[in-house]
């Protein structure tokens, strides 16, 4: 396809950008972090969706110069925002060919020493569909980072399966409940249960939940009331581009 004839050059013709969404503290009144959210600006097609291209990158062989140029990218963007006085964290998506290639630990390592960020600063959200089959060399180095400092979050919790069963093997720090979740909380009160249950379960692991997709005032007003702490989606604020960042977040304070 076109798509993956013109990915190999995306990078080095620069038509790759991050935007960032904001990641709101109920308790705080604040941005606490931001998630990069990769962009391919192609120069006929236009915009296209990381959920087009990513899988292609991890079956041409490209996703580990791609993750490499997102970690790079990201750290170097939060330096400069923590250098301009704001106090977050920042959430990178990362694909499960990288932690399988071996090279996650020092490309995480690399991109944090020329930042200059402490691994604390960092998260790694993983998906729970990447661990699907036999712990393997992954799960050894998904625990060398958390080690290293660098906060770990399983990303879409609830999409899947088996989810329980990671939460048992990995060292997982924070929960990022799937919107799926946010669907009927409003007016079901199944579901309402279901995402009281996510936030207690976090609870007693001692593990922070993270609501995405959050639309609607409804939802952040049930979500509250639950008990959840931390939000994430369109009516906190929808992904932006690094000059329009500071004024995102600072719009909170
Ligand atoms: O930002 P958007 O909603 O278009 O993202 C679509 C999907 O692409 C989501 O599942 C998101 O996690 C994933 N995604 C976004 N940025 C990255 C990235 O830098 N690396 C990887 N592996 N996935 C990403
Ligand atoms: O899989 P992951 O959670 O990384 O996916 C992030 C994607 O979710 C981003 O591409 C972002 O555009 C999308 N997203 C973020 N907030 C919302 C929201 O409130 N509603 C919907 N439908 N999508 C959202
Ligand atoms: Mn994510
Ligand atoms: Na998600």
């Amino acid at each position: 396809t076109r798509l993956a004839r013109d990915l190999p050059d995306a990078l080095s013709r620069g038509q790759l950008r991050l935007v960032y969404q904001p990641v709101v503290g109920v308790a705080e009144r604040r941005v606490l972090g931001i998630e990069a959210l990769v962009r391919w600006d192609h120069p006929v097609l236009g915009e296209v969706s990381p959920e087009e291209f990513v899988p292609l990158a991890e079956d041409d062989g490209l996703i580990v110069p791609l993750q490499r140029w997102v970690l790079d990218q990201a750290t170097a963007e939060l330096a400069a925002l923590l250098r301009a006085g704001r106090d977050l964290q920042l959430g990178v998506n990362i694909s499960v060919r990288h932690l399988q290639s071996g090279s996650l630990v020092p490309d995480v390592a690399a991109a944090l020493a020329r930042a200059g960020l402490p691994p604390q600063r960092l998260m790694l959200e993983v998906t729970e569909s990447l661990f699907i089959g036999q712990p393997d060399r992954a799960d050894g180095d998904l625990q060398t980072l958390h080690d290293m400092g660098c906060v770990i979050s399983l990303d879409d919790f609830g999409r899947g399966y088996s989810t329980f069963a990671y939460l048992a093997r990995l060292p997982v720090d924070v929960l990022k409940m799937d919107r799926e979740f946010l669907a009927g909380l409003t007016d079901d009160a199944r579901c309402a249960a279901l995402v009281e249950s996510v936030i207690e379960l976090g609870n007693r692991l001692s593990i922070d939940v993270v609501a995405e997709g959050v639309e609607t005032p409804g939802q952040l007003a049930a979500l509250r009331d639950l008990g959840c702490r931390y939000l994430q989606g369109f009516l906190l604020g929808r992904p932006t581009g690094p000059a329009e960042l500071a004024a995102v977040i600072d719009a909170f304070d």
